[in-house]
């Protein structure tokens, strides 16, 4: 949470104090009454989230068409294995749907064609992955803020979990190569222990798919291990959080999270989750995964992401 401090000098008045500590990830105020009223619509929950964020300085830097990389190098999975994933792709994703539900009063379920139809945004920002490289993109798609209104929030909304449709190799390092200097970062001990509790956990076979667990990694031994990301509401209204349906003005490519990926710019790369299938939000990702808010997280990576 190193941006509260920041965002706190922005707030006036009363709404100072709860914004300070949900920004802390405070839960105290939740049983404020006068907090949960402030909160009590979706629609509020938005208002309350976009006054912290009218200050430009809160946006990534966005850069000029001259400035997009000759090759955005894709990363983590690059063609999931999955057979349902595989049939999306041949049919060229006619039949994809992306779900939206959870704490919401409305839940969705979109085509890509309708999803192509909402209101779009594009922008050229930087790409930071732990591992020490860097690319700048061109990404178009419907803001996260536009679906979230449209379903409406319920008032005990905190997080916005992205299911998507890669599974996960257990044993996998970060960059799927194991060369990589991000490694340093990793705690030690990292992948194995967080995973085999995961496997040996009833409810993430439940949690962690994209859409439902598939039964040939199931028959495997252990429950499939999705990829998953989580934020907070401040950076899903956040005006540059979309989920992107193309890259550097194409149809968006598999190698780089077709057919909706999320970017959430002011984050490192491990936060902008591909191949997005469901959209889930939650009080707590306490129950979901191995519940640290993201597959990464659940390996010991900061939930919290900024840069
Ligand atoms: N579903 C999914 N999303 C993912 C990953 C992944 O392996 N699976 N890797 C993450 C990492 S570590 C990075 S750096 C970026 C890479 O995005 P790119 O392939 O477009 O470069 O995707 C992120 N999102
Ligand atoms: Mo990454």
């Amino acid at each position: 949470m190193s941006r509260a401090p920041n965002r706190r000098a922005l707030l006036v008045g009363a709404s100072a104090t709860a914004a300070a500590a949900m920004l802390g990830g405070c839960d105290r105020l939740g049983n404020a009454e006068w907090f949960r009223r402030t909160l009590k619509t979706g629609e509020d929950a938005n208002m309350f989230v976009q006054r912290l964020l009218m200050d430009d300085a809160t946006l990534a830097p966005e850069y000029a068409e001259a400035d997009i990389s000759p090759w955005f190098k894709p990363n983590g999975t690059e063609d999931p294995p999955d057979k349902d994933y595989k049939a999306l792709a041949k049919g060229k994703f006619a039949k994809y749907h992306l779900e939206v539900g959870g704490l919401v009063e409305a839940p969705l379920k979109l085509s890509l064609a309708e999803l192509r139809k909402l209101p779009a945004r594009t922008q050229i920002t930087r790409h930071d992955c732990v591992e020490g490289w860097s690319a700048i993109g061109k990404w178009t798609g419907v803001p996260l803020a536009e679906l979230l209104n449209r379903a409406r929030l319920k008032p005990e909304a905190r997080y916005v979990v992205f299911h998507c449709a890669d599974t996960m190799d257990q044993g996998n390092s970060l960059e799927g190569g194991g060369d990589g200097e991000g490694t340093d970062e990793v705690p030690a001990g990292n992948a194995n222990p967080s995973m085999t509790k995961q496997s040996g956990s009833g409810e993430s076979r439940k949690d962690s798919g994209g859409q439902q667990a598939s039964e040939d990694t199931a028959a495997s031994g252990g429950s499939p291990v999705r990829y998953y990301e989580s934020i907070d509401l401040v950076d899903a209204f956040h005006p540059q959080t979309i989920l992107a349906y193309e890259m550097n003005g194409e149809a968006l490519p598999i190698s780089n999270g077709a057919p909706l990926r999320l970017r959430v710019e002011r984050n490192l790369g491990y936060k902008q989750a591909k191949y997005v299938m469901r959209i889930e939000v939650v009080e707590s990702f306490a129950h979901i995964g191995g519940g640290k808010g993201g597959y990464w997280e659940d390996q010991g990576y900061a939930w919290y992401a900024g840069i």
